[in-house]
């Protein structure tokens, strides 16, 4: 991967990061992120396919509901849109080039500003993506995913695909046919959908059951625009349950494949999972994970986390273990992602204001998920962690619970069995045994 800037510098004094080892005391450096590491048949940079997200890392200036932005970014200074994107996203490559992400992944109006002319608009998104196509070749950066805003807009207040009102509709489809060009030109790996909006703040107004009819009619027609077209990725959904509506309809994983399959899309859209919408459901990510392995469907991750202190989306770096460890047993189980990576949907604190506080803040996160994964391989090839919950099950592998999985066995010959068989006996579920052997290998 060469390094391209240009001609600025913008992240100054600070060199490409490399990966040192556990012995290592340098904080700009990878202690457990060797790249070219085989785990399990794959190298470290295969299994994760790390991206940036543009959003948070070169547009979110810290600010928050009681006061503004307290990131100063030098690539924001030139007064027309598109000469001011453009600098964005030399910071952007430099940046994503001296961590080493493989890919990126944005918002259309991540990547230029955009005003209230459609047309101005596509115009405006054309030139940063003829610029970024420059930048992908000389970097060997990719594009994760793609995806278009149709939250933040005023005119997208109630929702996007499911507005009451068709010409609300009409401009969110406007956007994401943009943005679906865009990913599609850049060689985008997937196209995201997270409908920010896409609920309701009160049922008192709301005709939930057409809203959904809407975005199912709405989501085949952007797969059947982006297939004509000769888009050959994934189609993510990423479910949240809330926040900015009090109900989302993509609510979780389970959620989503159930509205999925009702509506036929199961064969081109799969998930992308985000820890805190895990936590923000009432769910851990290890949950969320198996539910979308279990169905076949698990495409990409958003990686992040909240806080135990409170209930919003808090989109802190990853950096808890334990949590991650377990998620690394489900994700090698099951054979890893499909199609997709692992974007850091997460932002520095308000209060993290040096430039090398995003560099700390990625190197962590990418040090956490290959420590993760290194213990959860040790644990899954030389721990007793596998057979011990294949065994918890083995009464289902002979005899009458072999037939009952076989559909062979009637509701009346299972009463007679549990009568001529007697009191079960207690059997642990070894709980604290297995998160202790997590701790015993970390
Ligand atoms: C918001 C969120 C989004 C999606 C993309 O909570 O996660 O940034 O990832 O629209
Ligand atoms: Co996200």
């Amino acid at each position: 991967m060469s390094v391209l800037f240009g001609s600025k510098e913008y992240f100054k004094g600070i060199p490409q990061i490399k990966y040192e080892g556990t012995g290592s005391d340098n904080p700009l450096a990878f202690r457990w992120y060797d790249e070219d590491r085989v785990v399990a048949g794959k190298t470290l940079k295969e299994h994760f396919r790390f991206a940036c997200a543009y959003w948070h890392s070169f547009c979110n200036d810290g600010n928050d509901p009681f006061g503004p932005g307290t990131h100063l970014f030098s690539w924001n200074a030139k007064a027309d849109p598109v000469d001011r994107a453009k600098e964005k996203m030399d910071a952007a490559f430099e940046f994503i080039t001296k961590m080493r992400l493989p890919f990126y992944c944005f918002h259309d109006v991540d990547l230029v500003d955009y005003g209230s002319d459609i047309r101005e608009n596509d115009r405006r998104l054309q030139a940063l993506v003829d610029y970024a196509r420059q930048q992908q070749a000389a970097s060997g950066v990719k594009l994760l995913w793609g995806t278009a805003n149709v939250f933040s807009n005023p005119r997208y207040m109630n929702g996007a695909a499911t507005n009451p009102d068709f010409l609300v509709l009409s401009h969110a489809a406007a956007q994401v046919k943009t943005a679906i060009d865009a990913t599609i030109e850049l060689g985008g790996d997937g196209y995201v959908f997270w409908g920010g909006r896409e609920g309701y703040m009160t049922l008192l107004n709301t005709d939930m059951k057409r809203e959904k009819a809407h975005l199912a009619r709405f989501l085949h027609m952007a797969k059947d625009y982006a297939r004509r077209n000769g888009f050959k990725g994934t189609f993510l959904i990423e479910p949240k349950p809330m926040e900015p509506t009090k109900h989302q309809y993509d609510y979780d994983s389970e959620t989503v494949i159930g509205f999925l399959r009702q509506w036929d899309l199961l064969d081109d859209f799969k998930i992308n999972i985000e820890v805190n919408h895990a936590t923000l459901a009432g769910h851990t990510f290890q949950h969320e994970l198996q539910v979308s392995a279990d169905a076949g469907v698990l495409g990409s991750l958003d990686a992040n986390r909240g806080d135990y202190q409170n209930g919003w989306d808090t989109d802190q770096f990853p950096n808890n273990l334990n949590e991650l460890t377990e998620a690394m047993l489900i994700f090698l189980e099951a054979g890893g992602l499909q199609g997709g990576g692992i974007n850091f949907d997460a932002k520095i604190r308000r209060t993290s204001t040096d430039p090398q506080d995003l560099f700390y803040a990625h190197i962590g996160g990418m040090d956490a998920f290959a420590r993760a994964l290194i213990t959860a391989d040790a644990i899954l090839s030389s721990s007793g962690y596998k057979q011990l919950r294949k065994d918890r099950y083995a009464s289902f592998d002979t005899g009458k619970g072999s037939a009952f999985e076989k559909a062979a066995l009637t509701l009346e010959e299972l009463h007679a069995y549990a009568i001529e068989s007697g009191e079960p006996p207690r059997v642990s579920g070894r709980q604290e045994y297995l998160e202790n052997m997590i701790n015993r290998y970390l």
